[in-house]
């Protein structure tokens, strides 16, 4: 777990070997004691260098190890006998050193780093702090400013960067190591005081107390409820005020408290839900590992609307030839000045040159015919993308791939009017879809294991968090948006207002209340499926009792707050006001509340209090509850998939872990109970109606959200 290797006759050479990331293990730990230990006592060894195999320093301590109780050598004694030392120590830095990492560089008496490097305490996103002497050290070597912002934000830094900050000495294009080593060589005869950063002093702006307190009120506005960024301000305030061992003790004070809460289980089950998301698996057993994707070098997008636009983007930045394809000539100038636009915009913020090359305009679908892959993203039309998708399979040609960009429609009945169903997939992307992280790879019934092994790799490819899963009406994420934004009408009816409801989830850490979010995405969208799908309109049966659809309870104030041609924030009104179209300031309106209470005096339902719990009951249980179906039908593969689904997609807080984490941290018995309670209350709102995989897994003993997969494994897939 660490090498030894004596290199130049003198320098002690210690690589760190825990593949991939060598990250702290307890046998690392081990290894690097005996092995420090080696060297400072061996009269032979002048001075030590300590790297990682495979070119990655390290990426810090092993977050595995943190559900466990503690193993090995602690990790804060162990790096002070480093520092204490009398030979030079040099931390040769290549690929990542990020967390204890770093910290382990920062014991070390110099630091080189290899040009591609990445350095940072991202331990804030993991919900606890740099604990091995970071929030102490980092302060005295680059100043408060510096260091507040990269241990409050966990922003790694390049190599470039760092060398202008102070953490490293050198910035080297070459072998890192064996820099490090001549380095090494050359510092023996130095005195080494100046190079241990416990004995520095913090240097201290004179506006200290306004800068902590302005980075505690951007903290508390940007995330409501987070509790390791503002702790991470009072270790750094510790570095500032306090010696260096009365620091540290006030970081590891620290540390303890988070390092039990639940946001710090949350946040780092998110960092492992994030990874398995990548790791699917079909019912043919086919899966990520086993299955080559194509390569694709060019790509076809259809339709130059919001979607479309974000589509093409995202394709041509990262490389890939792009023809984009317009009805008629007007749509295509627009869409062509509006993706050129993007693309530069893109391009200018991260310091690269814009790829117009890359990209070709065209009304005709026959320039597609040698296209790898298409991405249709026109109108969310059924006969549109049938009739569409008519058309590829004249002119492409038959190894080209067909994806279809839609938020909720059949994939597979697309599929069936191809001559090549088995070559055709979802690919749903979200608004804007350069801007937004996630995407939902619809694999339908007939859908090949390349394809998805395609799109998966494709979405990555994109800098995209890929989920796959299965076919059916609003697949995972809009699937489960139902009954959550059904809740939200529902309380409108028995008491709460917009803003109260809006005011409750924010508080609970999403960014955006219900309402406010469909605001913004467009209230339109929702009304036209709702008359589609004969909710609403003049197709609904004049003898149809006003609150019941399709034998169940149906709230009808959306409706009828979109018949005034409120639409949301592109119209300047929607279940808020907004200063003019396209404002984004909402404003309580008083219209939306005589709206409700007319409706209230109409139907005569008399309001009650309503109580933030259980708006954020009703929401969120009645959301996770979908959940447990969606993985009872098969749809989605493991509860982490839809917890990421919820995290990039909808802006579920990340410290709540996502519904699904966040229902086994209150308790599935505690969930079933309350479902149960509000489904007695309202018998004709199925979604409040347990579901069996719920009641199956409170039946056996509610196990961690990990282990309710070998209770699915029976279930039928979808996937
Ligand atoms: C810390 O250091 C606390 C200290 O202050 C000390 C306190 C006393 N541990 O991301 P990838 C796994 S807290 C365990 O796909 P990439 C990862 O799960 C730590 N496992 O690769 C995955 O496993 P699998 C602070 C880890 O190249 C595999 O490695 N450090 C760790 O895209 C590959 O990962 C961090 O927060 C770990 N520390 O990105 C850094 N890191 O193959 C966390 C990774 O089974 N890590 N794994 O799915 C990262 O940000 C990225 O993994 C990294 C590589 C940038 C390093």
């Amino acid at each position: 777990m660490a090498r030894y290797e004596l290199v130049k006759r003198s320098v002690a050479l210690i690589t760190l070997t825990n593949p991939p990331v060598n990250a702290l293990s307890s046998a690392v730990r081990h290894g690097i004691a005996k092995t420090m230990e080696r060297a400072l006592s061996d009269p032979k060894v002048t001075a030590v260098v300590i790297c990682g195999e495979n070119g990655r320093f390290c990426g810090g301590a092993d977050i595995r190890e943190f559900a466990g109780p503690l193993r090995g050598p602690p990790l804060v004694p162990l790096l002070d006998s480093i520092e204490a030392g009398e030979k030079p120590v040099v931390a040769a830095i290549e690929g990542v050193a990020l967390g204890g990492g770093l910290e382990l560089a920062l014991f070390c008496h110099y630091r080189i780093a290899h040009f591609k490097a990445r350095l940072g305490l991202p331990e804030v996103t993991l919900g606890i702090l740099p604990a091995a002497g970071g929030t102490q050290r980092l302060p005295r070597l680059i100043g408060i400013p510096a260091a507040l912002e990269l241990i409050t934000t966990g922003r790694h830094v390049s190599a470039q960067e760092a060398l202008k900050l102070g953490i490293v000495d050198q910035v080297t294009e070459q072998n890192a190591c064996e820099v490090a080593v001549e380095f090494a060589l050359r510092a023996v005869a130095k005195p080494l005081s100046s190079r241990r950063l416990s004995s520095l002093t913090t240097p201290c702006p004179p506006n200290l107390d306004a800068l902590l307190e302005a980075v505690t009120m951007q903290i508390q506005k940007k995330a409501r409820g987070v509790m390791a960024p503002l702790a991470c301000v009072q270790a750094v305030r510790a570095a500032a005020t306090m010696p260096y061992s009365q620091g540290i003790k006030r970081e590891s004070e620290l540390m303890a408290t988070l390092f039990n809460s639940g946001q710090a289980r949350a946040l780092q089950y998110c960092f492992f839900a994030e990874r398995t998301a990548g790791k699917w698996t079909l019912p043919s057993g086919a899966q990520w590992n086993d299955i080559k994707p194509r390569e694709i070098r060019s790509a076809a997008v259809i339709g130059l609307g919001t979607m479309g636009r974000g589509i093409a983007v995202s394709l041509a930045r990262v490389g890939i030839p792009v023809i984009a394809v317009e009805s008629d000539k007007k749509l295509l100038e627009t869409g062509r000045q509006m993706v050129i636009g993007m693309l530069e915009r893109d391009a200018k913020r991260r310091g690269v040159s814009a790829s117009h090359n890359l990209l070709k305009f065209t009304l005709g679908l026959q320039d597609l015919k040698d296209v790898d892959l298409v991405i249709e993203a026109v109108f969310e039309d059924m006969a549109l993308k049938k009739s569409v998708f008519r058309e590829l399979s004249k002119v492409c040609r038959p190894a080209t791939l067909f994806c279809t960009n839609t938020s909720g429609l059949d994939v597979d009945a697309l599929a069936g009017v191809t001559d090549r169903p088995q070559l055709v997939i979802g690919m749903h992307f979200f608004s804007p879809a350069h801007v937004m992280k996630l995407l939902e790879v619809v694999c339908g019934p007939r859908s090949s294991s390349e394809i998805v092994a395609t799109a998966m790799s494709l979405g990555k490819r994109m800098g995209k968090v890929s989920v796959a899963v299965g076919n059916c009406p609003g697949f995972v994420g809009n699937r489960m948006l139902k009954p959550y934004s059904d809740q939200a009408t529902f309380l409108l009816e028995e008491g709460a207002t917009p803003e109260q409801i809006d005011k409750a989830l924010e508080d609970f850490g999403f960014a955006m209340g219900v309402f406010r979010m469909s605001d913004l995405a467009g209230l339109d969208v929702g009304w036209r499926v709702r008359k589609e799908s004969g909710l609403t309109g003049p197709d609904v049966d004049p003898k149809n009792p006003p609150r019941r659809r399709q034998g169940r309870k149906y709230c009808p104030i959306p409706d009828m707050v979109c018949e005034q041609g409120r639409f949301g924030q592109k119209t300047g009104r929607g279940w808020y006001m907004y200063d003019k179209p396209g404002g984004t300031k909402a404003k309580p309106d008083p219209l939306i509340q005589n709206l409700i209470e007319m409706y209230r005096n109409r139907y005569g339902i008399q309001p009650r209090n309503i109580t933030d719990q259980e708006i954020i009951e009703r929401c969120l249980f009645a959301l996770a509850n979908e959940g447990f179906r969606i993985l009872e039908d098969g749809i989605a593969a493991r509860p982490e998939d839809i917890d990421v689904i919820y995290l990039f997609g909808y802006g579920f807080p990340r410290h709540r872990g996502g519904p699904m984490f966040y229902a086994s941290m209150v308790g599935l018995q505690r969930v079933l109970e309350r479902l149960e309670h509000y489904h007695q209350a309202h018998p004709d709102v199925p979604h409040l109606e347990p579901s069996p995989l719920l009641k199956k897994l409170v039946a056996c003993g509610s196990p961690p959200v990990q282990k309710w997969r070998e209770h699915i494994k029976t279930m039928h897939s979808h996937l």
